[in-house]
């Protein structure tokens, strides 16, 4: 598993999830350290997201997650403090891994957009870093400390 302060953007991807296409419609399977490369511990979907509003804006510390969007979709700003990318999720084939130590927000739903969450922790109010200059300051020393 990556540490936290050492992670990268770079560390993060999109995992093509496959389909079971039918013609009555399509089906589609994660499984534990198969499709993604962690256990799941926890699920939890974002929903009726108002049109403009965003979600996120924090960082974890040890969580490991596979965001997908079920409906609809959004773009999903992930920051190691030093880069950033956007990724549009937008197909339910499709997860975005996030590791540790990664900035994230979620921004452009789309009506009935869903984010579904696959995550390999319980809830942990202490493994969230939800104020920004704390997260940079933490990157930035590491980074420090590596060269
Ligand atoms: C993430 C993005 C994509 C719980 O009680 N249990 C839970 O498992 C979660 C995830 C949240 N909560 C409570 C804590 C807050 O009172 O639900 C409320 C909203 O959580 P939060 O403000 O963290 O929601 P988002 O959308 O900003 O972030 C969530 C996840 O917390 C986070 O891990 O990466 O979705």
């Amino acid at each position: 598993m990556i540490e936290a302060f050492k992670s990268t953007v770079y560390n993060c991807g999109v995992i093509e999830l496959g389909k079971h296409h039918r013609e009555q419609g399509n089906l589609t399977v994660v499984e534990n350290n198969i499709t993604i490369p962690f256990e799941v511990k926890r699920i939890y979907y974002l929903y009726d997201v108002p049109g403009g509003e965003s979600r996120g804006g924090h960082a974890h510390k040890e969580l490991h997650q596979l965001l997908i969007a079920a409906g609809g979709s959004f773009d999903v700003i992930i920051d190691d403090g030093n880069v950033k990318r956007t990724i549009t999720l937008n197909r339910p084939y499709y997860g975005l891994l996030i590791v540790p130590g990664i900035w994230r927000e979620l921004i452009n739903f789309s009506s009935g957009a869903t984010c579904l969450v696959l995550a390999s922790e319980k809830y942990d109010e202490a493994d969230y870093i939800r104020d920004y200059d704390i997260f940079k300051l933490e990157k930035l020393q590491n980074r420090l400390a590596v060269v």
